[in-house]
């Protein structure tokens, strides 16, 4: 079956020091480095997120405290911290990922109406990032999810990626949760769709 490999939002407000800092995130990056690098994938794919300042998820938009529930269009929302302004360094890729062998990046959260925490759609499905079809085009059939943050866009990437029938694996010890319960149960939904999660070590052997 060809593979894919998804790197989900290294990006540095995502590791610790940024603004919406994922703990211990950056502790993943060398194990992603390893599953990127290897010969195992037909293709290596990465996603970033990448909001315009007054992104409708901002807290700072809403005189809201980060964390906070809200609204955003009529839908709920999690008000987040800014995070991943669009050509800010928090926005960049962490130094310590290695693009060297991705060979597309797919950006979400462009519009300031709605959120994107998958790669695949907006938080309303209403608008599709391509990367369905670019996969599918390529003959994939089956994908490898890793990144961050294990609770968020790792999540709902993983989630569509099975809804829109790709075999499904997510690699555990490549991704790391802002709350770590929420990814666990998480983890069970997942697997009772048919979803796979195991680390990296039964992929590439180490
Ligand atoms: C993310 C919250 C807001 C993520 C993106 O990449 O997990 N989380 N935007
Ligand atoms: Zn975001």
């Amino acid at each position: 079956m060809k593979t894919a490999l998804l790197i989900v939002d290294i990006q540095n407000d995502f590791c610790p020091g940024g603004s919406l800092e994922v703990k211990d995130g950056d502790t993943i990056i060398q194990s992603v480095n390893e599953l990127a690098g290897s010969d195992r994938y037909d293709i290596v794919v990465a996603t970033q997120d990448w909001h315009p300042a007054n992104h409708g998820s901002f807290a700072s938009q809403h005189g809201a405290e980060p964390f906070s529930n809200g609204k955003l269009d009529g839908e709920n929302q999690i008000f987040w911290p800014d995070h991943c302004i669009q050509n800010s360094e928090g926005a960049n890729f962490h130094p310590d990922l290695n693009t060297a062998p991705v060979k597309a990046i797919f950006r979400k959260g462009m519009d300031e109406l709605v959120d994107s925490y998958s790669g695949f759609f907006d938080n309303k499905r209403k608008r599709d990032t391509g990367l369905r079809h670019y996969l599918s085009g390529l003959g994939i059939e089956e994908v490898h999810v890793c990144g961050l943050a294990a609770d968020v866009c790792v999540k709902f990437t993983a989630s569509d990626s099975l809804d829109l029938g790709f075999k499904t694996i997510l690699i555990e010890d490549c991704t790391k949760a802002i709350n770590d319960g929420d990814f666990e149960k998480f983890i069970e939904l997942f697997q009772s769709k048919g979803g796979i999660v195991t680390n990296k070590k039964n992929i590439i052997g180490v």
